[in-house]
């Protein structure tokens, strides 16, 4: 007994002391995707990732942050990674549904009521155990980041009533909680990759489109659409994945390094994403955009027509991965 300790302690003093030694590391350059531009809460907080990971390794792993989708759409990406042409990458969980039906359940609409309650249950239990869903099917997930409460835009007509979303032609995610959703609310719902959203707005080729504040800003929305609707309908998280054909030819010391650094990278990313949000609504209107709040009672006719597809989205994930995360949110209301 007394031997196994001993040895048990050899063993992690000898891994604490082989994650500061160079040799541990090789020279490496990593291209991590994401598909928002550079000055964006993505850009910012890949760059914080790729600061925290090269000044860990004494400047040998060396992170190429490539923005703007130039590396493809989410969906292309997560196939670039699953066969090891891509490294990392950044992006919706709605947009990993077709890999893994799972994550459909951070689309449901209004799970979450406010930011510390996605935090708590996407770093929790529940969180972790959809996450590692990724791996058999060949990417690692680290860390949630938050794209944050969904809000409405468009170039057609401002939104009051649940019957102004009639005939909108609305870009969704390529994911059926969003297009279930969004025809449950009388739109024309038309799923394209974010990479070509600017494009269709501008073109009228879509009427409008849903995305938190920031990337409204970030990406320039206000200057091809008229009318923003604040209607939190869902939180989005991101999230950061790796490629699994990559993540095992990596030392144990550089995989804590990536951990270590998408940690620090998660912490700063919601910060940063929560201060700008506070201030995008007002630079928003700065712009020209109309915004109007929802009357309650709109909000309450929208919010029991999205709540329809939950049955949809139940089925879809499965009972158990519905209940367990129903459950943890249910936990984080009653403390
Ligand atoms: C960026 C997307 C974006 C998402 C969307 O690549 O597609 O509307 O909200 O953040 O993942």
């Amino acid at each position: 007994m007394r031997i196994r300790f001993a040895l048990a302690g050899l063993v992690a003093a000898l891994a604490a002391a082989g994650a500061v030694q160079a040799q541990d590391f090789k020279p490496r350059i990593v291209r991590f995707g994401y598909g928002l531009v550079d000055n964006s809460n993505q850009g910012r907080a890949v760059r914080v990732f790729a600061e925290a990971v090269e000044k860990a390794t004494g400047g040998k792993m060396k992170i190429r942050g490539i923005g703007n989708a130039s590396l493809g759409s989410d969906t292309q990406m997560q196939q670039a990674l699953i066969g090891g042409a891509q490294e990392m990458m950044v992006g919706s969980t709605a947009t990993l549904v077709g890999i893994v039906p799972e994550m459909a359940v951070w689309d449901t609409p209004f799970l979450f009521a406010n930011v510390k309650e996605a935090d708590a249950v996407l770093d929790g239990p529940v969180g972790e155990k959809v996450k590692a869903k990724l791996e058999p099917k060949g990417m690692v997930g680290l860390v949630y980041w938050e794209n944050g409460f969904r809000n409405l835009t468009n170039s057609k007509r401002p939104v009051n009533k649940l019957e102004d979303m009639n005939d909108i032609k609305l870009r969704v995610m390529q994911n059926n909680v969003f297009l279930d959703s969004f025809k449950a609310l009388g739109a024309n719902a038309v799923p394209l990759p974010f990479s070509e959203l600017f494009t269709a707005l501008e073109t009228r080729a879509v009427d409008g489109q849903e995305n938190p504040f920031n990337t409204v800003v970030s990406s320039k929305f206000y200057e091809v659409q008229k009318y923003l609707t604040v209607t939190n309908h869902v939180y989005s998280p991101w999230i950061v994945t790796v490629s699994k054909k990559w993540w095992d030819t990596l030392s144990p010391a550089e995989k804590k390094v990536l951990q270590d650094a998408a940690v620090k990278s998660r912490d700063f990313e919601r910060k940063d994403t929560r201060e700008e949000a506070a201030k995008a609504l007002a630079e928003l209107k700065g712009k020209g955009m109309q915004v109007n709040e929802l009357p309650a009672s709109e909000a309450n006719r929208m919010r029991e027509k999205l709540v329809s597809v939950n049955v949809g989205i139940a089925k879809s994930v499965g009972q158990e991965t519905w209940d367990a995360v129903n459950a943890a949110v249910a936990q984080t209301r009653g403390k």
